[in-house]
């Protein structure tokens, strides 16, 4: 079983933000600003290439609450799934990270 459905089935404790029957939003364990969550679906799927449109749908609604949650929804934040090697993802469990809390630099491209 991957890491992120270990998460899922609570045998890895984790800092839930916002949970509901097909979601789940965590504290990234190394968060790369102030604010770094990760918002997932409770059904595996490996990345971004495979995720239905109608996953999808209910994704974004998710991760839109999730940015209110934390309070970031006006002040600006960003999303980013990693897919594949080049994208650099390392957990392969599709994942988005909600990142915001400071004025965020473009210096990875
Ligand atoms: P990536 O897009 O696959 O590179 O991102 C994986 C993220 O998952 C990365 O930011 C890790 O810090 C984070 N993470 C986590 O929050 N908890 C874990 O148990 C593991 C990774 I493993």
């Amino acid at each position: 079983m991957c890491i992120f459905c270990k998460i899922i089935n609570n045998e890895i404790p984790s800092n839930i933000i916002l949970e509901n029957e097909e979601f789940m939003a965590f504290h990234d364990i190394n968060p790369k600003a102030p604010i770094h969550v990760l918002a997932i679906p409770k059904t595996h799927v490996d990345s971004f290439n495979e995720v239905s449109p109608q996953t999808m749908e209910g994704m974004t609604k998710f991760m839109q609450d999730v940015a209110k949650e934390m309070g970031i929804d006006k002040s600006g934040y960003r999303v980013i799934t990693n897919v594949g090697d080049n994208g650099g993802q390392e957990v392969k469990h599709l994942h988005f990270h909600i990142v915001g809390g400071a004025k965020l630099a473009w210096s990875h491209l």
